[in-house]
Protein backbone atom coordinates (compact mmCIF):
# COMPACT_ATOMS: atom_id res chain seq x y z
CA UNK A 1 0.00 0.00 0.00
CA UNK A 2 2.64 2.33 0.75
CA UNK A 3 4.24 2.51 -2.64
CA UNK A 4 0.88 4.42 -4.04
CA UNK A 5 1.44 7.79 -3.65
CA UNK A 6 -1.66 10.66 -3.53
CA UNK A 7 -0.85 11.12 -6.94
CA UNK A 8 -1.11 7.65 -7.77
CA UNK A 9 -4.39 7.33 -5.68
CA UNK A 10 -6.02 10.44 -7.20
CA UNK A 11 -5.64 9.32 -11.12
CA UNK A 12 -6.63 5.66 -10.12
CA UNK A 13 -9.85 7.12 -8.29
CA UNK A 14 -10.44 9.47 -11.43
CA UNK A 15 -10.41 6.50 -13.58
CA UNK A 16 -13.16 4.26 -11.36
CA UNK A 17 -15.32 7.72 -10.24
CA UNK A 18 -16.50 9.75 -12.07
CA UNK A 19 -17.44 12.46 -10.11
CA UNK A 20 -13.37 13.56 -9.31
CA UNK A 21 -12.71 15.62 -12.28
CA UNK A 22 -9.33 16.46 -13.34
CA UNK A 23 -9.71 19.55 -12.05
CA UNK A 24 -10.82 18.65 -8.78
CA UNK A 25 -7.58 16.20 -8.84
CA UNK A 26 -5.57 18.88 -9.73
CA UNK A 27 -6.64 20.70 -6.47
CA UNK A 28 -6.25 18.06 -4.29
CA UNK A 29 -2.76 17.67 -5.52
CA UNK A 30 -2.05 21.66 -4.94
CA UNK A 31 -3.94 21.61 -1.39
CA UNK A 32 -1.44 18.70 -0.76
CA UNK A 33 1.54 20.44 -1.79
CA UNK A 34 0.64 23.44 0.42
CA UNK A 35 0.10 21.70 3.29
CA UNK A 36 3.85 20.76 2.81
CA UNK A 37 4.90 23.32 2.56
CA UNK A 38 2.91 24.55 5.74
CA UNK A 39 4.37 21.47 7.35
CA UNK A 40 8.00 22.71 6.50
CA UNK A 41 7.10 26.37 8.56
CA UNK A 42 5.71 25.08 11.41
CA UNK A 43 8.21 21.83 11.59
CA UNK A 44 10.83 24.84 11.60
CA UNK A 45 9.54 26.85 14.44
CA UNK A 46 11.20 29.38 16.49
CA UNK A 47 14.39 28.66 13.76
CA UNK A 48 12.41 30.47 10.64
CA UNK A 49 10.80 33.23 13.28
CA UNK A 50 7.58 32.08 12.65
CA UNK A 51 6.09 31.06 16.15
CA UNK A 52 4.47 34.41 18.40
CA UNK A 53 1.55 36.36 17.42
CA UNK A 54 1.33 38.28 14.55
CA UNK A 55 -0.22 41.31 16.10
CA UNK A 56 -3.00 41.20 13.57
CA UNK A 57 -6.77 40.10 14.54
CA UNK A 58 -8.96 38.27 12.42
CA UNK A 59 -12.97 37.90 11.69
CA UNK A 60 -13.18 35.71 14.40
CA UNK A 61 -12.03 38.21 17.10
CA UNK A 62 -9.13 36.36 17.99
CA UNK A 63 -5.37 37.56 17.82
CA UNK A 64 -3.57 36.14 14.95
CA UNK A 65 -0.50 34.22 15.14
CA UNK A 66 2.28 34.53 12.38
CA UNK A 67 1.53 31.04 11.37
CA UNK A 68 -1.83 31.38 10.90
CA UNK A 69 -0.97 33.91 8.65
CA UNK A 70 1.54 32.24 6.56
CA UNK A 71 -0.39 29.01 6.18
CA UNK A 72 -3.42 31.35 5.00
CA UNK A 73 -0.97 33.17 2.60
CA UNK A 74 0.55 29.52 1.56
CA UNK A 75 -2.64 28.03 0.86
CA UNK A 76 -4.18 31.82 -1.19
CA UNK A 77 -0.94 31.54 -3.59
CA UNK A 78 -0.87 28.09 -4.24
CA UNK A 79 -4.56 27.91 -5.29
CA UNK A 80 -5.58 31.14 -7.46
CA UNK A 81 -3.40 30.06 -10.23
CA UNK A 82 -4.84 26.97 -11.30
CA UNK A 83 -8.22 27.32 -12.98
CA UNK A 84 -9.90 25.26 -11.43
CA UNK A 85 -11.33 27.69 -8.29
CA UNK A 86 -13.89 30.11 -8.73
CA UNK A 87 -13.27 31.51 -5.21
CA UNK A 88 -12.00 30.57 -1.72
CA UNK A 89 -13.11 31.34 2.10
CA UNK A 90 -11.11 31.09 4.88
CA UNK A 91 -11.69 31.40 8.43
CA UNK A 92 -8.88 34.39 8.72
CA UNK A 93 -10.52 35.91 6.21
CA UNK A 94 -13.84 38.03 6.47
CA UNK A 95 -15.04 37.37 3.03
CA UNK A 96 -14.22 35.53 -0.01
CA UNK A 97 -10.94 35.42 -1.68
CA UNK A 98 -11.86 36.12 -5.52
CA UNK A 99 -9.62 34.47 -8.57
CA UNK A 100 -7.09 37.27 -9.75
CA UNK A 101 -9.07 38.84 -13.14
CA UNK A 102 -5.37 37.44 -14.87
CA UNK A 103 -5.76 33.88 -13.91
CA UNK A 104 -8.45 31.52 -15.14
CA UNK A 105 -11.80 30.08 -13.32
CA UNK A 106 -12.88 26.84 -12.08
CA UNK A 107 -15.74 24.91 -11.25
CA UNK A 108 -14.88 24.60 -7.16
CA UNK A 109 -15.00 26.53 -4.06
CA UNK A 110 -12.28 26.09 -1.72
CA UNK A 111 -12.95 26.63 2.11
CA UNK A 112 -10.24 26.30 4.98
CA UNK A 113 -8.81 26.81 8.73
CA UNK A 114 -5.49 27.19 7.41
CA UNK A 115 -3.85 26.35 10.71
CA UNK A 116 -6.49 24.83 13.45
CA UNK A 117 -5.31 24.67 17.05
CA UNK A 118 -3.83 27.86 17.18
CA UNK A 119 -3.37 27.78 20.61
CA UNK A 120 -1.01 25.01 20.41
CA UNK A 121 1.02 26.55 17.63
CA UNK A 122 3.47 27.97 20.77
CA UNK A 123 3.80 24.77 22.91
CA UNK A 124 4.61 22.67 19.98
CA UNK A 125 1.36 20.82 20.19
CA UNK A 126 -0.29 19.07 17.05
CA UNK A 127 -1.84 21.59 14.87
CA UNK A 128 -3.99 21.13 11.54
CA UNK A 129 -5.04 22.36 8.53
CA UNK A 130 -8.51 21.60 7.47
CA UNK A 131 -10.60 21.86 3.92
CA UNK A 132 -13.72 21.62 2.29
CA UNK A 133 -14.74 21.71 -1.72
CA UNK A 134 -18.03 22.70 -3.21
CA UNK A 135 -19.02 22.94 -6.69
CA UNK A 136 -19.35 26.70 -6.95
CA UNK A 137 -23.07 27.06 -8.10
CA UNK A 138 -23.72 27.88 -12.14
CA UNK A 139 -24.06 31.64 -13.11
CA UNK A 140 -23.32 32.47 -9.93
CA UNK A 141 -20.89 35.53 -8.81
CA UNK A 142 -18.64 33.35 -6.36
CA UNK A 143 -19.78 35.40 -3.58
CA UNK A 144 -20.07 34.85 0.03
CA UNK A 145 -24.09 33.18 -1.60
CA UNK A 146 -21.90 30.74 -3.51
CA UNK A 147 -20.51 29.29 -0.05
CA UNK A 148 -23.96 28.91 1.65
CA UNK A 149 -24.57 25.44 1.13
CA UNK A 150 -25.11 22.53 3.34
CA UNK A 151 -22.38 20.23 4.30
CA UNK A 152 -23.94 17.04 1.93
CA UNK A 153 -23.29 19.36 -1.17
CA UNK A 154 -19.47 18.70 -0.41
CA UNK A 155 -17.60 16.88 -3.09
CA UNK A 156 -14.96 16.07 -0.65
CA UNK A 157 -13.18 17.22 2.52
CA UNK A 158 -9.98 16.76 4.39
CA UNK A 159 -7.09 17.86 6.91
CA UNK A 160 -3.28 17.83 7.17
CA UNK A 161 -2.44 16.90 10.67
CA UNK A 162 0.78 18.46 11.91
CA UNK A 163 1.71 15.96 14.80
CA UNK A 164 4.80 13.39 14.96
CA UNK A 165 4.34 12.72 11.42
CA UNK A 166 2.41 14.93 8.72
CA UNK A 167 -0.69 13.74 7.85
CA UNK A 168 -2.91 14.07 4.93
CA UNK A 169 -6.62 12.24 5.82
CA UNK A 170 -8.90 12.61 2.67
CA UNK A 171 -12.58 11.46 1.91
CA UNK A 172 -14.28 11.55 -2.02
CA UNK A 173 -17.37 10.71 -0.48
CA UNK A 174 -15.99 7.09 -1.08
CA UNK A 175 -14.33 6.27 2.22
CA UNK A 176 -11.50 7.89 4.55
CA UNK A 177 -7.77 7.10 3.68
CA UNK A 178 -4.83 8.71 4.89
CA UNK A 179 -1.45 9.21 3.33
CA UNK A 180 1.69 9.77 5.40
CA UNK A 181 4.00 12.39 4.37
CA UNK A 182 7.69 11.08 3.83
CA UNK A 183 9.77 14.51 4.62
CA UNK A 184 12.97 13.09 2.28
CA UNK A 185 10.83 13.24 -1.28
CA UNK A 186 7.95 15.56 0.12
CA UNK A 187 5.70 12.69 -1.18
CA UNK A 188 2.27 11.65 0.71
CA UNK A 189 2.02 7.85 0.68
CA UNK A 190 -1.07 5.80 1.29
CA UNK A 191 -1.01 4.47 4.68
CA UNK A 192 -4.64 3.44 5.95
CA UNK A 193 -7.71 2.82 4.00
CA UNK A 194 -11.36 3.17 5.00
CA UNK A 195 -10.88 4.17 8.62
CA UNK A 196 -13.73 2.87 10.73
CA UNK A 197 -15.12 4.51 13.99
CA UNK A 198 -16.77 1.81 16.23
CA UNK A 199 -19.91 2.67 16.93
CA UNK A 200 -19.92 2.51 20.77
CA UNK A 201 -16.50 3.49 23.08
CA UNK A 202 -15.26 4.42 26.00
CA UNK A 203 -13.38 7.56 25.33
CA UNK A 204 -14.46 11.26 25.44
CA UNK A 205 -13.33 14.75 24.98
CA UNK A 206 -14.43 17.81 25.46
CA UNK A 207 -13.37 21.21 27.21
CA UNK A 208 -14.59 20.12 31.14
CA UNK A 209 -13.57 23.77 32.24
CA UNK A 210 -17.05 24.92 30.41
CA UNK A 211 -19.24 22.52 32.37
CA UNK A 212 -21.11 24.77 34.28
CA UNK A 213 -21.60 26.75 31.15
CA UNK A 214 -23.41 23.41 29.41
CA UNK A 215 -27.13 22.82 28.98
CA UNK A 216 -29.01 20.27 30.83
CA UNK A 217 -28.70 17.32 28.43
CA UNK A 218 -24.85 17.81 28.06
CA UNK A 219 -24.03 17.99 31.70
CA UNK A 220 -26.36 14.97 32.22
CA UNK A 221 -24.77 12.93 29.66
CA UNK A 222 -21.24 13.88 30.58
CA UNK A 223 -21.97 13.08 34.36
CA UNK A 224 -22.98 10.00 33.28
CA UNK A 225 -19.80 9.08 31.89
CA UNK A 226 -17.91 10.33 35.01
CA UNK A 227 -20.09 8.28 36.87
CA UNK A 228 -18.48 5.22 34.91
CA UNK A 229 -19.12 1.85 36.30
CA UNK A 230 -20.52 2.92 39.63
CA UNK A 231 -23.77 4.68 37.15
CA UNK A 232 -26.18 4.32 34.85
CA UNK A 233 -23.62 3.11 32.25
CA UNK A 234 -21.88 0.37 34.09
CA UNK A 235 -18.50 0.86 32.47
CA UNK A 236 -15.69 3.05 33.20
CA UNK A 237 -14.58 5.98 30.61
CA UNK A 238 -11.47 8.02 29.88
CA UNK A 239 -11.06 11.66 28.57
CA UNK A 240 -8.29 13.39 25.84
CA UNK A 241 -8.66 16.90 25.15
CA UNK A 242 -5.78 18.21 22.81
CA UNK A 243 -7.35 21.66 22.01
CA UNK A 244 -7.18 21.00 18.41
CA UNK A 245 -10.14 19.88 16.61
CA UNK A 246 -8.21 17.73 14.00
CA UNK A 247 -5.96 16.21 16.24
CA UNK A 248 -8.99 15.26 18.82
CA UNK A 249 -10.97 14.23 15.62
CA UNK A 250 -7.66 11.97 13.72
CA UNK A 251 -8.00 10.35 17.11
CA UNK A 252 -11.69 9.55 16.93
CA UNK A 253 -11.12 8.16 13.26
CA UNK A 254 -8.10 5.87 14.61
CA UNK A 255 -9.34 4.54 17.28
CA UNK A 256 -12.69 5.84 18.21
CA UNK A 257 -14.52 7.81 20.90
CA UNK A 258 -16.43 10.99 21.41
CA UNK A 259 -16.02 14.75 20.42
CA UNK A 260 -18.08 17.60 22.04
CA UNK A 261 -17.92 21.20 21.64
CA UNK A 262 -21.17 21.81 22.84
CA UNK A 263 -23.19 25.46 22.92
CA UNK A 264 -22.89 27.21 26.06
CA UNK A 265 -23.82 29.75 27.88
CA UNK A 266 -21.00 31.84 28.17
CA UNK A 267 -22.04 33.30 25.10
CA UNK A 268 -25.83 32.96 24.91
CA UNK A 269 -25.70 34.29 21.16
CA UNK A 270 -23.15 31.82 20.11
CA UNK A 271 -24.44 28.73 18.56
CA UNK A 272 -21.11 26.82 19.37
CA UNK A 273 -17.33 27.63 19.31
CA UNK A 274 -16.63 25.72 15.84
CA UNK A 275 -17.35 27.20 12.88
CA UNK A 276 -19.76 25.46 10.64
CA UNK A 277 -18.26 25.52 7.03
CA UNK A 278 -14.06 25.38 7.33
CA UNK A 279 -14.47 23.34 10.86
CA UNK A 280 -17.24 21.08 11.57
CA UNK A 281 -18.77 20.31 7.94
CA UNK A 282 -15.87 18.79 6.69
CA UNK A 283 -14.89 17.15 10.01
CA UNK A 284 -18.86 15.62 9.85
CA UNK A 285 -18.19 14.85 5.97
CA UNK A 286 -15.18 12.58 7.06
CA UNK A 287 -16.47 11.16 10.21
CA UNK A 288 -20.23 10.34 8.44
CA UNK A 289 -17.87 8.55 5.93
CA UNK A 290 -16.02 6.69 8.37
CA UNK A 291 -19.23 5.03 9.87
CA UNK A 292 -19.46 7.34 12.89
CA UNK A 293 -22.08 10.52 13.19
CA UNK A 294 -22.11 14.35 13.68
CA UNK A 295 -24.65 16.58 14.82
CA UNK A 296 -25.33 20.20 16.91
CA UNK A 297 -26.68 17.90 19.28
CA UNK A 298 -30.42 18.17 17.51
CA UNK A 299 -30.03 17.50 13.89
CA UNK A 300 -27.04 15.89 11.76
CA UNK A 301 -24.44 18.96 11.22
CA UNK A 302 -24.42 17.99 7.52
CA UNK A 303 -28.25 19.08 7.09
CA UNK A 304 -27.88 22.24 8.34
CA UNK A 305 -28.19 25.22 6.07
CA UNK A 306 -25.77 27.64 6.15
CA UNK A 307 -27.18 31.58 6.82
CA UNK A 308 -23.20 33.09 6.87
CA UNK A 309 -20.00 32.30 6.13
CA UNK A 310 -18.46 32.48 9.28
CA UNK A 311 -21.80 30.90 11.50
CA UNK A 312 -20.84 28.70 14.39
CA UNK A 313 -22.22 25.70 15.47
CA UNK A 314 -22.23 23.07 18.80
CA UNK A 315 -20.33 19.85 17.26
CA UNK A 316 -20.98 16.55 19.05
CA UNK A 317 -19.28 13.67 16.57
CA UNK A 318 -17.81 10.41 16.88
CA UNK A 319 -19.13 6.76 17.82
CA UNK A 320 -23.06 6.57 16.65
CA UNK A 321 -24.25 5.16 19.35
CA UNK A 322 -23.04 7.88 21.24
CA UNK A 323 -23.80 10.79 19.27
CA UNK A 324 -27.32 9.40 18.87
CA UNK A 325 -27.90 9.73 22.52
CA UNK A 326 -26.78 13.16 23.66
CA UNK A 327 -29.34 13.59 20.70
CA UNK A 328 -32.04 11.88 22.44
CA UNK A 329 -31.13 13.30 25.77
CA UNK A 330 -31.96 16.69 24.05
CA UNK A 331 -35.16 15.64 23.10
CA UNK A 332 -36.40 13.86 26.69
P1 LIG B 1 -10.89 25.57 23.70
C1 LIG B 1 -8.87 25.69 18.22
O1 LIG B 1 -8.78 27.08 18.52
C2 LIG B 1 -10.33 25.34 18.12
O2 LIG B 1 -10.95 26.12 17.15
C3 LIG B 1 -10.48 23.86 17.82
O3 LIG B 1 -9.44 23.37 17.07
C4 LIG B 1 -10.52 23.22 19.20
O4 LIG B 1 -11.28 22.03 19.25
C5 LIG B 1 -11.18 24.30 20.05
O5 LIG B 1 -10.95 25.55 19.38
C6 LIG B 1 -10.56 24.36 21.43
O6 LIG B 1 -11.28 25.32 22.16
O7 LIG B 1 -12.05 26.44 24.21
O8 LIG B 1 -10.82 24.24 24.39
O9 LIG B 1 -9.57 26.29 23.67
Amino acid sequence: MHDITLSRFLIEAQREQQSLSADLRQLLEVVARACTAIAVAVNKGDLAGVLGSAGSGNVQGEVQKKLDVISNDILLAANEWGGHLAAMASEEMEHPHPIPHRYPKGEYLLLFDPLDGSSNIDVNVSIGTIFSVLRCPAGSAADEQAFLQNGRQQVCAGYALYGPTTLLVLTLGQGVHVFTLDRETCTFHLTQKNLRIPEDTQEYAINASNARHWEAPVQRYIAELQAGKDGVRGKDFNMRWVGSMVADVHRILSRGGIFLYPKDTKDAGKAGKLRLMYEANPMAFLVEQAGGAASDGRRDILDIAPETLHQRVAVVLGARHEVERVAAYHLS
